[in-house]
Formats: C-alpha cells, structure tokens, sequence
C-alpha cells in the first residue's frame, strides 16, 4: 500500500452529557482525524486524546504536530506490506502512541477494505458479538447517579464502571451496592491515590467489585504490586500501560490481574494485538478501554473488541450515549442482552458521515 495523500481535521462535538473523571470535566470534545488515501482507497483514523493533558501527555495540539511535523512526513509516499510496519518506522518517536494510532489504525481500514474483509477479522478477531460495559462519570449527586446506572441497567449493558476518587468513593460505592446488589460493578480512580489512602482503599473490598481500574499514580507499576497483596479486589491497569513489554512487567510482579487496553495509549493495532496476546498466554483477562471516542475510533475499538482474549465486557457502548448525532452512518448500537454485533462489511463496517464531518471541522490540513 502506497498513502499518497494525508489529511487531518479537528472536530469540535459537545457531549450529551458532561464526562467527569478524578482529573476534571470535559463538556465538548476536540477530535482530531486522519483520512488517508491510499491505493485509490481512503481510510480513517482518529487520534483518542482528552483535551487536556491530564490522562496522558498528549492534546489535540501536540497530536497535530508530532503528525504534522514527524510521522505524516515519514509515511507519506512510502510502500507498506502490512500496517505493522508502521510501528517500527514510529519507533524513533517517544511516546505519542495516540498520535501514531491514528494513522497506523487508518491504513487497517484501507487494507481490510483493499482485501475485502471486515476490520475486525483483518486484525484476527473471531467474536461475532462483543460484551458491553458502560462507563459513568462522577455526578453532582448520588441521586443522579443511581439513576443513570438504573437507565444503563435497563439498556442491558452487562457491567457498569463508575469513577471515584477520595470523597467520591466508599459512601457511594456503598449506596449502589445498597440499590444494586448483584450488579456487575467496578470502579476507575484514573490515578486518584497513592499508597496512603491504604485504609481507605482496603474498604472497597466490601463491595465484591470486578476490580479497581488504576487506583495510583499514572506510571507506575511497583505501588500498585504493593497495593494488589493488600487488597482481594483485582487490580486493573489502564494509564500505565503503553506496550506488550509493560503489561508482562506488570503482570510479571503482581501489579494488577486484569488489563485495559487501549488503542491509542498502546499506539495502534500492532501493539494492542501484542498486548492482548501476552495477556492471554499469562491467562489475564483484557477488556477495550474508550476514550469518549467518536464513531470513527469507536468503530475501531469494535473491531479490537473482536479478538478472542476480550473476555470482559469493555467500555464501547452506543453513540448515542455520547453524541446527538455521531459522524458514522450506522451509528453504532447496543443489542438487548449489552452486546454489540460486530459488522461483517469490508473495512470499518460504518461509513464516515463526509457533511457532517465537514460542519464539525475547526480547522484541517492536507499533506501529499
Ligand atoms: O480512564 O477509562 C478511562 C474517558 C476519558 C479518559 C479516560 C477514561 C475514560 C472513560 C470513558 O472511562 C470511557 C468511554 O466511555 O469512552
Ligand atoms: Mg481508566
């Protein structure tokens, strides 16, 4: 495959309801995209930044110069037989994985349109369904949500996850607990903690949760070994694993029993189908993280969510939880029973909506 074109637009798209995590609030998103044209065909990537640099390094401004000014240059014009050879050829470039996911994952969607076979089975995907979780952000009061949980329950989704942080926590956890005894429940810190908040973090044990996503500090994996022995609730990485190497680590010293992978943290599907497969030669369960993604990386995160090791239910759900109205035709839905089908059309399996993306866009810039 030979990209002769590249180019990458921002998107503004306010969210139907604000996100709140331990780190802040997003209301609107900015989203920046990669089309890419190549071999007559055209494929579409989307960089899964926050708007801020508060879950990891990268924003939508240093995206759009590390795509600008190192990886469009280097990809531009060049012959790949396969996407993965993206991944050595980003390698001189620290970091950045968001950046570099979004037009590695691209050129996946041109070749699993060029082969005529739906992405998810391109990257080796066999599940024809995917289980469903939500992720709810902290409200402005438990009422709020214990209701949204009831709304998300009756939808069907198979888990739900809720953010803490201290004073957001155990009265909490504790009041859902009281409402839905027997739900699948788990809760995400994003980092909230350090090792002192030992007594506090020992109490959410009561609460049988799935497990707690990524109680300490972003990078590191050693407090959270200490952490694991601690508590019986598995431990789940997000934040501090960026590759295969990472999750053996962290596997390796007991620092959690379950891993998050993220496309755009790892830095695209190469590295996310090693993540996967380390964790299932070490039997660790993985599930597919979301960044409040467009239709575009959520379509993407499906196709991950295809491979066998995706044994947990991820936080891919529904556009509409998101978006009035998302930038994908279909926009992706939920069954009944929490699942999503995996499309079996070449490709993404949603087409990107070109008007919409268009009224969306702040600003864009073509390269090739
Ligand atoms: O930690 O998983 C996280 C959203 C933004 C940044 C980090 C996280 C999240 C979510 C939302 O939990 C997942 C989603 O619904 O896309
Ligand atoms: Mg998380």
């Amino acid at each position: 495959m030979k990209i002769d074109r590249i180019e990458i637009c921002e998107i503004q798209m306010p969210l139907v309801h604000f996100f709140e995590t331990s780190f802040g609030r997003t209301t609107v998103r900015r989203i920046v995209l990669v089309r890419m044209d190549a071999d007559g065909l055209t494929g579409w990537g989307e960089v899964t930044c926050g708007e801020t640099p508060f879950y990891s390094h990268e924003t939508p401004e240093t995206s759009w110069h590390i795509l600008r000014d190192f990886l469009i240059p280097w990809a531009l014009n060049k012959e790949f037989a396969s996407p993965s050879e993206m991944t050595p050829l980003f390698a001189p470039i620290r970091g950045h994985n968001m950046a570099k996911a979004a037009l590695e994952n691209a050129l996946w969607d041109v070749e699993a349109q060029q082969r005529g076979v739906p992405l998810a089975r391109l990257v080796g995907g066999t599940l024809q369904e995917i289980p469903c979780g939500v992720s709810i952000g902290i409200q402005n009061s438990v009422e709020e949500l214990l209701e949204k949980i009831q709304r998300e329950v009756d939808a069907g989704y198979q888990r739900i996850k809720v953010k803490i942080k201290p004073g957001w926590d155990v009265e909490v956890l504790d009041r859902i607990r009281q409402r839905f005894p027997r739900m699948a429940l788990m809760a995400d810190a994003n980092s909230a903690y350090t090792l002192d908040d030992l007594p506090r973090l020992k109490l959410l044990d009561r609460f049988y949760l799935m497990m707690i996503e990524q109680p300490l500090g972003w990078d590191d994996i050693l407090d959270h070994v200490r952490l694991q022995r601690e508590l019986a609730t598995p431990l789940c990485l997000d934040e501090s694993i960026h590759s295969a190497d990472d999750a053996r680590k962290a596997i390796e010293a007991g620092a959690c029993k379950i891993i998050n992978i993220k496309l755009g943290r790892v830095g695209g599907f190469t590295s996310a189908r090693r993540v996967h497969d380390i964790c299932r030669a070490k039997n660790v369960p993985v599930w597919c993280g979301g960044m409040l993604e467009s239709g575009i990386g959520r379509a993407h995160n499906i196709a991950l969510s295809a491979l066998a090791g995706f044994t947990l239910p991820g936080d891919v759900s529904a556009s509409q939880r998101y978006w009035a109205e998302d930038i994908i035709e279909p926009e992706v839905t939920v069954t009944p029973e929490g699942t999503i089908r995996v499309p079996l059309t070449p490709g993404l399996g949603f087409t990107p909506r070109l008007d919409r993306i268009e009224k969306l866009t702040v600003r864009r810039e073509s390269f090739g």
